[in-house]
């Protein structure tokens, strides 16, 4: 039997969950828009000037003032494409060898993608090859064949072992037309422009501000494969399909992922 009162329960967390996902994706927005600005950017002052017009330490003060319009990022790093005939004359004038993301020296491959500029939050990157990584090389592939903003799955990060997903926008040598092929987009990469959402803990700081949140329990999925959806925030509860549940839709940018969050009571109400 619907009661009046299970009707006002499902009423409020329904009010509760579309609240939640409004305020993630618009701060997801928010945070994509200002890393595209950052890529153009590097397009900018670093490719569009000779000699660059940038370095680490302008990158540094330049992403430290401007991290509040990147709220839900831990960090923003600009990785350089580098093929493998240009990787001693390249290590040459950077004074450093490429690593890997386990931080060996990187074995001989055809391209490399190492970190020169790092904002100070994420200086652990500084010279690791990005596709040394499963999930970031993933990324780094997609973002130039579409000329498009990528996300990655959820994943453990770097360093904080948080769970999060990278953001990945590509950086080219010249303007290219917006129908350009994928083949006219991979030789004209000059970089990747990204970061990484750090949604375990920078979502869990956002949801702590709002009211009534210790009467809910959020979760948010990549449910790109709907038949084997990813955790990408919160614990996974017990599928206990007695309490009331809600699931908003959320839209992150990326067509090529689907992600969607699901809000529960804490209790029976
Ligand atoms: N940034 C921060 N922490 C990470 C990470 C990452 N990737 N990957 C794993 N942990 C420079 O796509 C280019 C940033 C990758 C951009």
């Amino acid at each position: 039997m619907r009661t009046e009162s299970m009707r006002k329960a499902e009423e409020t967390l329904t009010s509760m969950c579309e609240e939640r996902a409004r305020m993630l994706q618009e701060q997801f927005a928010v945070s994509v828009n200002h890393v595209h600005a950052l890529a153009i950017l590097v397009s900018t002052f670093h490719y569009q000037k000779s000699p660059p017009a940038l370095d680490q330490e302008t990158f540094a003060d330049y992403t430290a003032s401007t991290a509040f319009e990147r709220p839900l990022l831990n960090g923003v790093a600009y990785a350089q494409r580098v093929v493998h005939a240009e990787r001693q004359l390249f290590e040459n004038q950077q004074g450093w060898m490429i690593k890997t993301m386990k931080r060996d020296p990187s074995p001989v491959q055809d391209e490399y993608a190492p970190v020169i500029y790092s904002q100070e939050t994420v200086s652990y990157i500084e010279a690791l090859d990005m596709m040394s990584g499963e999930e970031d090389r993933e990324n780094i592939l997609r973002a130039r064949a579409t000329g498009k903003a990528v996300l990655t799955r959820p994943f453990r990060l770097l360093e904080s072992n948080h769970l999060g997903v990278v953001l990945t926008f590509p950086v080219y040598l010249l303007d290219l037309p917006a129908d350009a092929t994928a083949e006219e987009r991979v030789r004209a990469t000059a970089g990747y422009l990204g970061g990484a959402f750090d949604v375990e803990s920078l979502v869990e700081n956002l949801l702590r501000q709002l009211a009534g949140n210790q009467e809910i329990m959020v979760n948010v999925y990549d449910v790109t494969n709907a038949s084997e959806p990813l955790i990408m925030y919160g614990t996974n509860p017990p599928d206990d399909h007695m309490l009331l549940s809600h699931v908003s839709m959320l839209d992150f940018g990326d067509p090529f992922r689907k992600h969607q969050m699901k809000c529960r009571y804490r209790e029976k109400p």
